[in-house]
């Protein structure tokens, strides 16, 4: 069946567009580590009619009538991801992973209050406190980072800046490290200086869901995720948390809500309004698909895919930040090379490696150029790869990285050895 047959006749520019971009990611392999594939099931539910309602408030509790349908779509994402993650309060109407974050944020912080996070330049996001972010300007960043030398988190380091620093929040997350967290560590310090402690699971929920990560949801006030990325699901966000606040008595004295409250007001209407119910629909979807065991095998084989891939990069004398992996990422150290991380990702990109360019612990070169390049796994065990293909993946990288700065001849014979191979796996939401 032809798809978007309406878009085709009424607008065939965008119509053209969405095509090659579909074309182009069923040719070329995707390792940017934040993105996967959503199935056709999430696809549809994302362009259904649910789209045309606006439903201010909560399921049982809106502003406008005619929602109890819609009542139940959100009750039904809620229910989904409350057994998919084994928590106590969910709230699925965040945009996405960013305004899920200021949520968060704003839940449990005043203006000015302290936040300790991993700085973006150190494999920690935008929202944990960065200074051009709303979390560096509306709060005070404490920051803590990987050891520049073994590239891991050291806890102990963790502990020593929170007693000196004692942030009113402290985050555990990272979009570009390799490593399992210690939630329950993380916890220990949380606990020993009235912090709340907040997850940020977008990268690793997949994992997390299949078992090969810590779970953050027994030692978290609050865990944040996207949708999308590993999840496979819509672009979006969400949020996990414990009901009760344990520390209401020192911070909110005098308040009525529990943190489950907070969040849901912080949300709604905080920041903001209508939620996006054709969204929240395929988050559903998506949920229900993460909860079977084929999703926790695809979960499985992203680490195996990963550690494979880094053990053959490493046999072809590629160095990895950190030594390798246990997650879903892997970052390349181009740090004795000539060559920078943003020459290397630009000729993966030329011969179908589509990545991003990274700055790697120790870095002595600027985030606009980097020594590392960032690789992940969730898109290519989506479509069905295993241990042979992470060996092929390893080979042209190492073409590449051979000629890095004359790629312009090797890219078109690699471009189309990877089209022939991805042309042999089916992909979720494409074919
Ligand atoms: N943009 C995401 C990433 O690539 O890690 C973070 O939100």
């Amino acid at each position: 069946m032809e798809r978007y047959p309406h878009l085709k006749e009424s607008d065939p520019d965008v119509y053209a567009l969405i095509q090659k971009q579909t074309d182009y990611e069923a040719t070329t392999l995707k390792m940017i580590a934040s993105e996967s594939f959503a199935s056709f099931s999430v696809l549809e539910a994302c362009g259904s009619t649910l789209t045309n309602k606006y439903a201010e408030g909560y399921p049982g509790a809106r502003y406008y009538e005619g929602n109890e349908i819609v009542d139940d779509v959100e009750s039904l994402a809620i229910a989904r991801a409350r057994k998919l993650f084994g928590c106590e309060h969910v709230n699925v109407q965040p945009c996405s992973g960013s305004p899920a974050n200021q949520a968060a944020s704003r839940a449990v912080m005043n203006h000015g209050d302290k936040v300790m996070g991993i700085p973006v330049t150190d494999g920690g996001h935008l929202t944990h406190g960065w200074k051009v972010n709303f979390s560096g300007k509306d709060y005070v960043q404490v920051p803590y980072t990987p050891d520049p030398q073994t590239g891991r988190i050291d806890m102990d380091q963790v502990r020593e800046i929170a007693k000196k620093e004692r942030p009113r929040m402290i985050w555990a997350g990272t979009t570009a490290y390799p490593h399992q967290l210690d939630y329950k560590a993380f916890a220990e310090i949380a606990r020993e200086i009235d912090a709340y402690l907040v997850a940020d699971i977008a990268h690793i929920n997949g994992l997390i869901i299949a078992g090969v990560h810590p779970d953050p949801v027994p030692y978290c006030d609050i865990v944040t995720s996207t949708a999308h990325k590993m999840l496979r699901g819509p672009r979006a966000g969400f949020i996990l948390s414990k009901i009760e606040d344990r520390l209401r008595p020192k911070y909110y004295p005098e308040s009525k809500l529990n943190l489950a409250q907070r969040i849901d007001r912080t949300v709604f209407p905080g920041l903001q309004g209508g939620p996006h119910l054709s969204i929240i629909a395929a988050m559903a979807v998506a949920f229900k698909e993460a909860d079977t065991e084929s999703f926790r095998d695809y979960g499985r084989q992203i680490v195996k895919n990963a550690k494979h891939l880094a053990a053959a990069l490493q046999n072809r004398g590629i160095e990895l930040a950190g030594g390798g992996t246990d997650t879903h990422l892997l970052l390349l150290d181009f740090r004795k090379e000539e060559f920078t991380g943003k020459d290397m990702s630009q000729a993966l990109a030329k011969a179908g490696i589509i990545a991003n360019f990274n700055l790697v612990p120790g870095d002595h070169r600027s985030p606009f150029v980097t020594s590392g390049v960032r690789l992940g796994t969730p898109a290519l065990t989506s479509m069905g790869m295993k241990e042979p293909e992470m060996e092929k993946v390893a080979a042209w990288i190492d073409r590449v990285r051979n000629k890095v700065n004359r790629i312009d001849e090797e890219a078109p014979k690699i471009r189309a050895e990877i089209a022939e191979l991805c042309g042999q796996f089916t992909i979720p939401g494409i074919r």
